[in-house]
C-alpha cells in the first residue's frame, strides 16, 4: 500500500513540469565575430538575475532557446550575448533583445445577456 502510494507521488512529480508549466522556444540569431581567433558565444538570460543558457560554437550565430514559465504567467524574457575566443577572454555584453510571452487567458466576459 505505502508502495503504492510512493509510486503514486513520483509518477506526479515527474508530470508536475508539464502540469504546472508552459514551455516555448526563443530564437536568437547575431552578427558572427570577425577575430580570427574566436572560439564561441555565450547567451545569458538577462531579465532578473543574470543566467547563462547555451554556449554556441563559433561559427554558427543562431540557437533556440528553451524557456519554462509558470502556467498562466505573462511577460518577457529577455536575453544578451558575449563572444569569447579561444584564449577565454569574453567580450561585453551585446545589446539586450525582449521576447514577450503569454499564457494568461483574459477574464471571461461579463453581463452575457
Ligand atoms: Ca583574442
Amino acid at each position: 500500500m505505502i508502495k503504492r502510494i510512493l509510486l503514486a507521488i513520483a509518477a506526479m512529480a515527474a508530470m508536475a513540469p508539464l502540469v504546472f508549466g508552459a514551455s516555448f522556444e526563443v530564437q536568437l540569431a547575431w552578427d558572427a565575430n570577425t577575430e580570427r581567433d574566436m572560439k564561441e558565444y555565450r547567451i545569458y538570460r538577462t531579465d532578473g538575475s543574470r543566467e547563462l543558457q547555451v554556449t554556441v560554437a563559433h561559427p554558427v550565430t543562431t540557437v533556440g532557446v528553451p524557456i519554462f514559465v509558470a502556467d498562466g504567467s505573462e511577460g518577457v524574457v529577455k536575453f544578451r550575448a558575449t563572444a569569447v575566443d579561444l584564449a577565454g577572454n569574453e567580450s561585453g555584453d551585446s545589446n539586450e533583445v525582449s521576447r514577450p510571452f503569454d499564457y494568461r487567458a483574459p477574464a471571461a466576459p461579463v453581463n452575457l445577456r
